[in-house]
């Protein structure tokens, strides 16, 4: 699913694939509009599992304005469990294997490198739902104990998304325009970068993916580095 075998090519103003640093891939357009869809039709169908997506609470209170549902192992901040503790404590879904595959490809794609596409299998997916004005504010994520990269899909409405360092929560960093299908590889020495989504862009043309109107989905794929019965 390379951009030149896609959508891509239709584009009026191109959007090359880019190094925004050192381990931080971008690739535009790198999902079709088949492969769109049919990620957009799975996230419906796993925000209708059990409990669904939720808006998380944060420690001192406030609720996140993303709402969030998770694969493989269940975010809460600032942890992972197998079950929703925060939720009805029922058992988080599995982590499907074609997504795996997914990952894989995403990886060897954006560092063109088969080997460490091969070698890349994550076990957790965060699937992310921002309508009206959510957004994210600068964070690390932190919680995974290995270090492998993040994969981040981007489907419908685009944004901006704000990448600093991993030293510095305040900048100087740089905004990137994520737009549906868009990919974005994060590893190496910026896997613990801060990062965020100051606003969404609405009012762009969206592709007829299934997504509702202003709506942004994100799929992050990660290695946890957990094992059932503690870290090892
Ligand atoms: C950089 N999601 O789920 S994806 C998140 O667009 C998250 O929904 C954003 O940040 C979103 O935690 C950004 C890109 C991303 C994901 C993980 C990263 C960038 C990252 C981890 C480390 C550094
Ligand atoms: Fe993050």
């Amino acid at each position: 699913m390379r951009p030149e075998d896609g959508d891509a090519a239709l584009e009026l103003i191109p959007r090359p694939r880019r190094t925004i640093a050192p381990g931080v891939v971008h690739v535009p357009g790198w999902l079709n509009l088949p492969a769109q869809r049919m990620l957009v039709a799975a996230a419906r169908d796993w925000a209708r599992q059990g409990p669904g997506a939720r808006r998380a609470t944060l420690p001192g209170g406030a609720r996140m304005s993303v709402e969030t549902v998770c694969l493989g192992w269940h975010w809460i901040p600032y942890r992972y469990s197998r079950t929703r503790d925060d939720q009805d404590g029922s058992p988080v879904q599995p982590f499907p294997d074609w997504l795996a595959a997914i990952g894989a490809d995403a990886v060897a794609d954006a560092y063109d490198d088969p080997a460490a596409g091969a070698a890349y299998h994550p076990d957790v997916a965060l699937v992310n739902s921002y309508r009206g004005d959510a957004r994210l504010g600068m964070h690390q994520d932190r919680e995974e104990l290995a270090p492998d990269p993040v994969v981040s899909l981007s489907l419908g409405t685009a944004c901006v998304f704000r990448i600093g360092s991993p030293q510095h929560r305040r900048g100087p960093w740089h905004d990137v325009e994520l737009c549906s299908g868009d990919l974005l590889v994060f590893g190496g020495e910026h896997r613990l970068a801060y990062h965020g989504v100051p606003k969404l862009l609405p009012g762009r043309d969206v592709p007829p993916i299934g997504t509702e109107s202003g709506e942004r989905l994100n799929l992050t794929l990660r290695v946890s580095g957990l094992h059932d019965g503690g870290p090892r």
